[in-house]
């Protein structure tokens, strides 16, 4: 049976269990404690990053290199386009979504402290007593630093809002009258976005924000609904 090794609360690892929901692919799930992640993870694949796939011994990292490995041995339904442009379009929304979006939804839930105080307890749930003691400490530092590093860490809260409502307004435009991101059915773009807008509406800031675009609110429902695993 297939292995997800995943940190629960990361987007890329629900993109990759929405996936293997939709396409109806049973896995086990193997959760590495954030407190054994800089061990762990490295054993598991060399980019020392999660989610990973394990497939009878070969082991995929990178939630874009196991999307394309489970279309591929699963093909249905199909998530990736047939249509050449949709496809493209496809890649470039899950693109960004993993690339950009990313450092939105860790910058709200992470960075800021009225955030990280909710997320930080839920990120290490699986860990143990002194390592959830340790956290309220180290975290701040941690994410701070990497998003700062990215860059969007270095914005003023509201120039950071401002990109966020961009964003979210992009999706709002691209939704149109339609049900999905990428042509008339549900895509790997949906998926993607999804993930990372959920985490988003999470926080104090991303949550009104969303709830102020109801077309964006009922697409995610709608994605949710579709991508959903029955446990
Ligand atoms: N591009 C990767 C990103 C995965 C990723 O950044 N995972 C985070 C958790 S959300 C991680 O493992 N971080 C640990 C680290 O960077 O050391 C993907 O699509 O899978």
């Amino acid at each position: 049976m297939l292995v997800l090794h995943q940190f629960e609360i990361s987007p890329f690892c629900d993109k990759i269990r929405r996936i293997l929901h939709v396409k109806n692919v049973p896995y086990q799930v193997r959760e590495v404690p954030l407190s054994r992640a800089l061990t762990d993870v490295r054993k598991v694949n060399r980019i020392g990053k999660l989610p990973a796939l394990e497939d009878e011994g070969r082991v995929i990292a990178d939630s874009t290199d196991i999307a394309h490995y489970l279309e591929h041995k699963f093909p249905t339904p199909p998530l990736l386009p047939a249509d050449p442009r949709e496809r493209a379009l496809c890649h470039v929304l899950e693109d960004w979504a993993d690339e950009s979006l990313y450092f939105y939804e860790m910058t709200l839930r992470f960075a800021l402290p009225h955030n990280r105080r909710r997320w930080l307890p839920e990120l290490t749930r699986h860990d143990p007593g002194w390592f959830r003691a340790l956290a309220p400490a180290l975290g701040g530092v941690l994410f701070g630093r990497i998003v700062r590093a990215q860059g969007i860490g270095r914005k003023p809260i509201p120039a950071l809002i401002a990109d966020v409502e961009r964003h979210v307004a992009a999706v709002d435009g691209l939704l149109g009258d339609g049900d999905w991101l990428v042509g008339g059915a549900l895509s790997l773009a949906d998926i993607a976005v999804f993930a990372q807008l959920s985490c988003i509406r999470g926080s104090d800031e991303g949550g009104p924000l969303i709830a102020s675009r109801p077309r964006v609110a009922a697409w995610l429902a709608s994605v949710d609904e579709a991508t959903r695993g029955g446990a």
